[in-house]
């Protein structure tokens, strides 16, 4: 087997950022405003009245304290209740073009690359910014790269398997050098107006160098990948091209992310320990062997939880399983690379895990040595 490494990552979000008390003072007057215009229908019991947000519910619950969102002004607005942006068009960069040259420049750096020494570009998203053409080959057309690139979408997976299918090409022979992008503009998605969804999703973006080659300062081995997906609707977003000729009615709000929460805690936590803890024992590892886990940012409980089964204990903290959330909320796929961006610092020979979970139910899990 060839060795095939990460030598370099690069992350880019916005400046703009909401606190816990901001988002619940927007969503709680837009609560007082809807029971106030719909006083009567509420007294006649047609319909019930909206119930407040908490601060201290947010950051109990999932352990998120900010997040950094492309326009908060809008978002926080109880008349607009979502950014605002332009319409994709020929005569600008897109939106996801420009987080991610932003994040593809910062991993080039740090993995020592030019635009010439890159193969090809995978860019996997939850969201597809347009039909086509591809976002990937939009940003290989303004770095400056030769070869191929397409889009991908596999939800909160889609970082690690577009990583997987890098580390595949180059497996093959196809290539020696790609670069994945990973834009998550969420923030356009969200229901500002749901109680148990407004708090939850952030925007960002990781751009991530797979390669053969070794000349970069902080290189980690890819050991070992493993995939599956399962299919549920507790996670489920129905907007798409056919929208414009279906004969039957739906709102836009019902098109948008929306999700069983508690669900996907109760069946995705174990089913993600349980597929980690396998993944060990057939690589002839102790999860003691691993420094690291850099797992997908839905949940500090959840990650916290998954990480106290795979190592049967409850005794560790942040310095094992990093908790990017608590500033940047779930970025969706760019979660479990944002978190490894941030926190590195392994010795040589030191083990991690890179996972992801999320929609589909789609989970990607590798295991990586820092060389
Ligand atoms: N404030 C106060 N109370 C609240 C609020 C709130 N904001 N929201 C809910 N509550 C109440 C509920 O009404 C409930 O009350 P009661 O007990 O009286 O019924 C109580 O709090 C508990 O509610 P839950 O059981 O729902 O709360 P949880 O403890 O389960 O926490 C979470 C809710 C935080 C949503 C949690 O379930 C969670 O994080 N689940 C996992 C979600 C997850 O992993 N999702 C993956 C999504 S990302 C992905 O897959 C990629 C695609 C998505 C991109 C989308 C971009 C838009």
């Amino acid at each position: 087997m060839e060795n095939i490494h990460i030598a370099g990552t690069g992350i880019w979000y916005p400046e703009d950022v909401i606190t816990n008390d901001e988002i619940v003072g927007s969503f709680n007057s837009y609560v007082d405003n809807f029971n106030t215009i719909n006083k009567s229908k509420i007294d006649d019991g047609e319909i019930l009245p909206l119930e407040h947000s908490s601060a201290a519910f947010i950051e109990k619950a999932s352990g998120i304290k900010t997040r950094h969102v492309i326009d908060k002004k809008n978002i926080l607005d109880i008349e607009t209740m979502m950014p605002l942006v332009e319409h994709e068009d020929e005569s600008r960069l897109s939106i996801h073009a420009k987080a991610g040259i932003e994040a593809a420049k910062k991993a080039m750096d740090q993995a020592n690359v030019q635009p010439n020494d890159i193969d090809g570009v995978i860019l996997g998203t939850s969201h597809a910014a347009r039909n086509y053409p591809s976002v990937a080959i939009e940003i290989q057309d303004q770095l400056g790269i030769d070869g191929y690139a397409y889009d991908m979408l596999v939800g909160c997976s889609s970082t690690t398997f577009a990583i997987n299918n890098a580390f595949s090409d180059i497996a093959s022979g196809l290539a020696e050098t790609i670069l994945v992008i990973n834009p998550e503009i969420s923030t356009p998605f969200v229901n500002y107006a749901k109680r148990d969804i407004h708090f939850i999703f952030g925007d960002g973006c990781v751009a991530t160098i797979v390669t053969n080659k070794t000349h970069a300062k902080n290189c980690f081995k890819i050991l070992d990948r493993k995939l599956i997906t399962k299919f549920s609707n507790n996670i489920r977003s129905d907007w798409s091209y056919l929208v414009r000729a279906a004969s039957d009615e739906k709102s836009m709000e019902d098109l948008l992310f929306y999700q069983n929460g508690n669900s996907v805690f109760k069946e995705v936590c174990p089913m993600v320990a349980e597929f980690i803890s396998n993944q060990l024992k057939e690589n002839d590892m102790q999860p003691s062997e691993i420094s690291k886990f850099w797992l997908h940012q839905a949940n500090a409980r959840m990650i916290n939880l998954i990480v106290s089964k795979i190592i049967n204990s409850e005794d560790f903290d942040e310095t094992l399983a990093p908790l990017p959330i608590q500033k940047f909320g779930n970025l969706a796929s760019a979660g479990s690379m944002f978190a490894f961006n941030l926190h590195n610092d392994l010795n040589k020979g030191e083990k991690g895990i890179i996972c992801s979970f999320g929609a589909g139910y789609s989970v990607c899990s590798m295991i990586v040595e820092k060389i």
